[in-house]
């Protein structure tokens, strides 16, 4: 099934951005550090056009360390950009924010203003609002574990120069890498309703046969190696209770059991793109 969704409300949240971009002057791009190219948005990329970013790779308690490491390296080559990680064991300060800010308009040379703008962007569900909460020390702006929690904008100030702008996740109209928003809808970018969670499923189940053998065979108990996806998902099936009567697996429950494991990390800490330094 061809993966594609952009409703409504992201189509208005990018016009809205569009208008937003004239005051600003940093953005601030939430990656999620296990995928940080599919979770990269082009269509934010030509919104932002030739702005300082901050980019942040998101859930960094969720990847392997030394690949996020690796591509926070990778980043910060890039001129007029600074890359940051964050995550639940290591979460960045207002103080780091500010600094990383002010350090890029200082170096992109922008014209001294009293108030600045920073604002945060980035695909549906990376973690955008959590920041903001977490840097406003309050919980302004609602957060989930879904897609499309936040619809409209969201402004606080920071300290004496700064104001922060939180917006709707997106995606963009064509998602012409399928395997990206294979990925994407894995990791829980996608609402439901505009996937079938069999099928990517069996796309995680795949790319963890791949990639992550030994996390599979340690929160699934068994030894021997699985050589694809239809005998993972018959083993999950019977190990966490996801067999129908007849004892066939009942696909859509197991779906979601794996799916769950891999989004909240009971597989470990799983990175699925890797820099090609
Ligand atoms: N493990 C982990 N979970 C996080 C982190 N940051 C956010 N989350 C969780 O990710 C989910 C989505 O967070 P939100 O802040 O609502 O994401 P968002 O980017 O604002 O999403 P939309 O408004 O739908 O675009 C929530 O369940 C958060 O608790 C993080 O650094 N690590
Ligand atoms: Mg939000």
């Amino acid at each position: 099934m061809a993966i594609s969704w952009y409703p409504g409300h992201m189509h208005k949240a990018s016009k809205q951005l569009t208008k937003t971009m004239r005051e600003t002057d940093v953005v601030m791009e939430i990656l999620d550090a296990r995928i940080p190219v599919a979770s990269s948005n082009p269509m934010l990329a030509a919104i932002c056009h030739g702005k300082p970013i901050i980019q942040i790779l998101n859930k960094a308690d969720l990847a392997d360390d030394i690949c996020t490491l690796r591509w926070q390296r990778k980043l910060n080559l890039k001129s007029g950009r600074t890359c940051l990680t964050n995550g639940k064991n290591n979460i960045l300060s207002l103080g780091d924010i500010i600094k990383a800010a002010n350090t890029l308009a200082g170096q992109e040379g922008l014209p001294n203003k009293a108030n600045r703008t920073l604002v945060i962007v980035g695909i549906p569900n990376v973690g955008k609002s959590t920041l903001l909460n977490k840097l406003a020390d309050r919980k302004l702006a609602k957060t989930g574990n879904e897609p499309a929690i936040t619809k409209g904008q969201q402004r606080i100030r920071l300290d004496e120069k700064w104001y922060l702008i939180d917006t709707p996740g997106m995606l963009w109209p064509k998602l012409e890498d399928q395997t990206n928003a294979y990925k994407l809808a894995m990791l829980g970018t996608i609402r439901n309703t505009a996937v079938e969670p069999e099928d990517i499923a069996w796309f995680a189940a795949e790319l963890l046969i791949e990639k992550y053998l030994p996390a599979l065979q340690e929160r699934y108990q068994f030894g021997n190696t699985i050589e694809n996806a239809e005998q993972l998902m018959q083993l999950i099936s019977q190990t966490r209770g996801g067999l129908q009567k007849g004892g066939r697996a009942n696909l859509y429950k197991t779906a979601e059991i794996l799916l769950n494991d891999v989004r909240s990390g009971k597989l470990g800490k799983l990175s699925f793109e890797l820099p090609s330094d």
